[in-house]
């Protein structure tokens, strides 16, 4: 399960990179290469060792979480200032996350590391992480079986005049039911029109007899994700509706098919807006055709038109076209899916 094999990668590309150390401190990023849950958390890396540091709070936590086997030292924080000089003794140029470091942390940055050269990364770990690890592809199944039980066991709870609140409360103790952590995000429980805005925030709105029900969910298990939508019709859908949930379905199924190892994710995007150009809906898609999933509920390749990514062999990522029409509603059909084997294989396979 331990991988001291992602560290050595990250020291391999500070090489590339002109780096002699780099400091991680995106969360995910954190928990990925030490499985170090706590909130406080920086590593820094450097070409032949690896510390994480963290304050009081959690340093007997950290002991206990991070495996022996990655050889990560674990410092106390007591002052700053001796510990980030005891440990950039042999470093120049050290490399920080600039997605996530904020003006101000950098100013301490600059502060604690005086006469170093700090120097801006961008995703030299989110890009390793696109690949998943055996480890991690088991814990996303799961995650993704819990999701199915979840949204079962809450469909019947469905009834006229339930609340969107209601439902999105039962999504959290279905969750927890079911062996889930928490859940990967706010519950999006749309009745009606409410389901035209992608995002819609559950409030109470009181289910009625022929409203659709979308359904966007997700639970976390041992810290990964799943993330899935439905779409419920009502029994007397318009024929504008049946036109978008088909359309919807095209797309999804069209694009998870054009899956191959090493295909542009900006293509997959592509396959699907044709298809709902196709049927004039091109325009109501307003957000990217998918993400990865893991750690974070949003994580690489990014499914977009703009996208850079590259879908790989263990990659794990959502495919979700969705049409919005203002004042008559959404359909959006998302799953969770592994290349794996070459083959696309949906892992939230729930109807
Ligand atoms: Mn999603």
């Amino acid at each position: 399960m331990t991988c001291p094999i992602m560290i050595k990668k990250i020291q391999k590309k500070l090489a590339s990179q002109k780096l002699d150390a780099l400091l991680v401190s995106a969360p995910g990023n954190v928990q990925y290469l030490s499985h170090f849950t706590g909130s406080n958390k920086t590593l820094f890396i450097t070409k032949n060792k690896c510390y994480l540091l963290t304050d009081s709070r959690y340093h007997v936590r950290a002991k206990k979480e991070i495996p022996k086997s990655l050889k990560i030292e674990i410092i106390e924080i007591k002052n700053k200032e001796t510990t980030f000089q005891k440990i950039t003794k042999r470093t120049d140029i050290i490399g920080f996350e600039a997605k996530d470091v904020t003006v101000s942390r950098l100013k301490s940055y600059k502060k604690l590391l005086k006469g170093k050269k700090l120097q801006a990364t961008e995703n030299i770990v989110e890009n390793i992480r696109i690949t998943k690890q055996e480890f991690e592809i088991k814990r996303i199944k799961k995650s993704c079986e819990i999701l199915g039980k979840v949204f079962r066991n809450l469909k019947k709870e469905i009834r006229p005049g339930i609340r969107e609140q209601d439902l999105a409360w039962k999504v959290r103790e279905l969750a927890y039911r079911e062996g889930a952590e928490d859940i990967a995000f706010e519950p999006i429980i749309a009745f009606g029109k409410n389901s035209a805005l992608p995002h819609h925030k559950s409030d109470d709105t009181r289910l009625k007899n022929n409203d659709l029900i979308l359904i966007d969910i997700g639970v976390k298990y041992q810290g990964y994700c799943s993330d899935m939508t439905r779409v419920i019709l009502p029994k007397n859908p318009s024929e504008k509706i049946l036109k978008m949930y088909q359309a919807c379905l095209e797309a999804k199924e069209a694009s998870a098919q054009a899956i191959e190892p090493g295909i542009k994710a900006e293509k997959i995007d592509s396959i699907a807006r044709k298809i709902l150009k196709k049927y004039g809906f091109d325009r109501y898609f307003t957000h990217s055709l998918g993400h990865g999933v893991g750690i974070n509920v949003h994580e690489k390749p990014n499914l977009s038109p703009v996208s850079k990514d590259v879908l790989r062999e263990n990659s794990v990522f959502t495919i979700e076209p969705g049409i919005y029409i203002e004042n008559l509603g959404g359909i959006r059909l998302e799953d969770t899916y592994i290349l794996k084997n070459g083959r696309v294989v949906s892992l939230t396979n729930y109807s």
